[in-house]
């Protein structure tokens, strides 16, 4: 018979004891669930930085205990047939991972590789990263393991239909707010939105990232990307840099690696590559705007693979990906600034250190871990300037809850409005994780500071609450 995994308890502790205590509370959560290694490594990542601020607030021990342990986990069967007739079966999931300062809010995955580890991972991130943006939302992620790659229109219908019949009944305006993320985009969303307005028989903003007919915000398809730029432009106006003549790499040519392409281009900066999982593209002449506009229709309309640039512009390198899931030489390119925009753990060590060596001055991460705990290591020994996902792509997330205000005040903005209060959050960001890390000892170390300035408002909602 297998062990039972001990409960996570450890005795209140003092001084030196207190990097034990967040230790054991770590190994515990292994012990637990010993596959999941991207929930893991989200977790080592968050506990490594507040040693400080649990000798500074002994208590919020009891806070970190609780935290890595989601507050509900809700899994299911999504039925669906295809053009052909054959039935599929599906897994749909929904964690919703901490409702301390808000309701669960974060995004719907649609992607083969979808499993507990990973959205568990996600949630955790979104905890901290929805703190950060200031506004009232607790975080949560959910998805599925089906592929939309290949498949119809009328599939993908189906297929969000099906999934939307069960997760209806545990999401809300007021309880849990999915988006999208990797595979839901507009599209999905739409076919999310219409089956709930059905089954729940109302029209509320319980989904953002909406169409604009129906309640959606402005400037949230850009926001990710958008944002993303904005916290990378203030990391480097620290030293003095700009994006201004900048060469600068970007991964993925999704949502967020669009429109980071289109503000890097916006303010002076000129982007030299964007992939998908099958290879990348290195563009020495830069992806100007009209180029952006063709990835942009190719990706959004025709759904077809960024080998197609090389093959509809002159003087393109195209270079297939790895046999390594997640990884191509793409990181081997000549660049002042790094965006990675695709998937989690793209950029290991050894193309962190091809980076540096090639002279990157700052990475900010617009996909979710898109770093190594290794990569990241590579970057801070180096003095790179580095913005952690939680602070550099919290814009996607801090526009859906202006969405969320939008919808429950009946009221809306204009688009410039919308762009002004974007960039005014990531800022704050940007400062807030700045002015920690200079706090608690780690200057520069944006890691540290977002990790601490993320779970100090939680841990003071959850100490007013009780922990629960
Ligand atoms: P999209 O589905 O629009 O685009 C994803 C891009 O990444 C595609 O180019 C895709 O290529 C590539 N990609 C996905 N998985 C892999 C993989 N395993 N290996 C290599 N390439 C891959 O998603 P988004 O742009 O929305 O999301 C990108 C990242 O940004 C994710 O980490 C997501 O969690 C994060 N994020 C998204 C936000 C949002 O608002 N959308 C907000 C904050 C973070 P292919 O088509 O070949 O799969
Ligand atoms: O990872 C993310 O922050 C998102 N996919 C966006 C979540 C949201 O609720 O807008």
């Amino acid at each position: 018979m297998q062990e039972r995994p001990p409960d996570i308890r450890v005795n209140i502790i003092v001084g030196d004891q207190m990097d034990n205590a967040i230790k054991t509370i770590y190994e515990t959560v292994k012990v637990r669930d010993p596959n999941q290694l991207e929930f893991h490594q989200a977790v080592e990542e968050v506990l490594d930085s507040l040693g400080p601020v649990i000798s500074e607030y002994p208590d919020y021990i009891d806070v970190v205990h609780g935290i890595v342990e989601p507050e509900r986990v809700i899994q299911f069967r999504v039925p669906w047939y295809d053009d052909e007739g054959n039935l599929h079966v599906n897994r749909g999931f929904r964690v919703q991972f901490n409702s301390a300062i808000g309701p669960y809010k974060g995004g719907l995955r649609f992607h083969p590789s979808v499993n507990l580890s990973i959205l568990k991972f996600l949630g955790f991130e979104q905890v901290f990263k929805n703190s950060l943006t200031g506004l009232p939302m607790g975080g949560g992620k959910g998805g599925s393991d089906f592929n939309p790659k290949g498949k119809s229109n009328a599939e993908v219908k189906r297929f969000c239909q099906s999934f939307m019949s069960e997760l209806w009944r545990h999401i809300g305006a007021d309880l849990d707010v999915p988006a999208g993320d990797i595979g839901v985009g507009g599209r999905e969303i739409g076919y999310l939105f219409g089956m709930y307005r059905k089954m729940a028989n109302e029209f509320t903003g319980v989904l953002t990232g909406k169409g604009l007919s129906f309640g959606g915000s402005l400037v949230r398809p850009e926001a990710t990307g958008y944002g993303l730029v904005y916290f990378a432009r203030e990391m480097l106006a620290t030293k003095g840099k700009s994006f201004d003549g900048s060469k600068v790499a970007i991964s993925g040519s999704g949502n967020v690696a669009q429109f980071a392409c289109q503000k890097v281009i916006d303010l002076g900066g000129k982007p030299v590559t964007m992939s998908d999982s099958s290879g990348y593209i290195y563009d020495a002449s830069g992806i100007d705007r009209e180029k952006l506009a063709w990835v942009m229709d190719l990706k959004n309309n025709r759904r077809g693979r960024i080998k197609e640039y090389a093959d509809h512009f002159d003087g393109i390198e195209y270079t297939a990906s790895k046999p390594e899931p997640n990884h191509n030489e793409l990181w081997g390119t000549n660049v002042d600034v790094a965006l990675p925009c695709a998937t989690q753990n793209e950029i290991n060590e050894a193309e962190a250190q091809m980076l540096v060596s090639s002279g990157v001055i700052a990475v900010a991460e617009g996909a979710n871990m898109p770093c190594t705990p290794e990569a990241v290591e590579v970057f801070l020994d180096n003095g790179i300037l580095f913005a952690p996902g939680k602070a550099s792509n919290a814009g996607g997330v801090a526009t859906s809850g202006l969405e969320m205000s939008k919808n429950s005040l009946r009221m809306s903005w204009t688009r410039e409005e919308v762009d002004q209060k974007l960039e005014a959050i990531m800022v704050n960001i940007h400062k807030n994780a700045f002015e920690t890390a200079e706090k608690y000892g780690m200057p520069g170390n944006y890691v540290a500071g977002a990790n601490i300035a993320g779970f100090l408002k939680i841990a003071e909602s959850t100490m007013a609450q009780g922990i629960l």
